[in-house]
């Protein structure tokens, strides 16, 4: 599956609106892999694929993660969570997708998780910021985002844990651990 084929395929099954946050989210992915020298490629594929199951039926995506023995947690929390790892499902079974780092950014587009790689970085911040994102605070995490990559992901995990703290969500484990190792790796810095 190429680059064009994958585009043509989430144009299909994304509402307009979901489909211009993707085009965002592939320039800023792709702009961010140039600037940490990251894989341009695998950045932009992981981009076009990243929200690819977000308008899947939820009962789907129930079944999904029972029968693939994907992470059991995710079902005692809100579904808003399941379009990612399964979306990274889909990528490899229907697309083709082979790279894990690929994979893995799509599986924890949304939550992160501890010990993240570059390429999962690259996608979670540049799904937090691309440039249809309006929340407040969004502009303070643009501005670390090309000077320090964790400074931006710790702004923009930190925004995230608030916004569900203020609708009284409980926060998914990965996300905490997410942002628990990236203050654990600011306070090692700090002692070096
Ligand atoms: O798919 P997008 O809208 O582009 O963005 P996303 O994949 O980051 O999904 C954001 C949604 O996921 C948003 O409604 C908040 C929710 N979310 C993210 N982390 C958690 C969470 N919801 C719960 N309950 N717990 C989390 O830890
Ligand atoms: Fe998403
Ligand atoms: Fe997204």
């Amino acid at each position: 599956m190429n680059r064009e084929e994958a585009l043509a395929h989430v144009k299909e099954v994304l509402p307009e609106q979901r489909y211009v946050h993707t085009l965002g989210v592939i320039d800023t992915a792709k702009a961010l892999a140039k600037a940490y020298g990251a894989n341009v490629e695998h950045a932009e594929t992981a981009a076009i694929l990243h929200d690819m199951a977000k308008h899947q039926d939820r009962d789907a995506m129930k079944n999904l993660i029972q029968e693939e023995n994907i992470d059991p947690r995710l079902l005692l929390f809100h579904h808003e969570l399941w379009h990612a790892p399964v979306g990274a499902y889909l990528a490899k079974m229907t697309m083709g997708v082979e790279s894990q780092d690929v994979l893995n950014a799509i599986r924890f587009h949304t939550t992160g998780r501890a010990e993240m790689g570059l390429l999962e970085k690259i996608i979670y911040l540049a799904d937090s910021i691309e440039p249809g994102r309006k929340f407040p605070g969004v502009e303070y995490i643009r501005e670390a985002a090309y000077k320090d990559l964790d400074e931006a992901l710790r702004r923009a995990v930190k925004q995230s844990i608030l916004f569900l703290i203020e609708k009284k969500q409980r926060i998914f484990p990965d996300t905490l651990e997410c942002y628990n190792d990236l203050m654990l790796q600011k306070e090692k810095n700090k002692y070096e």
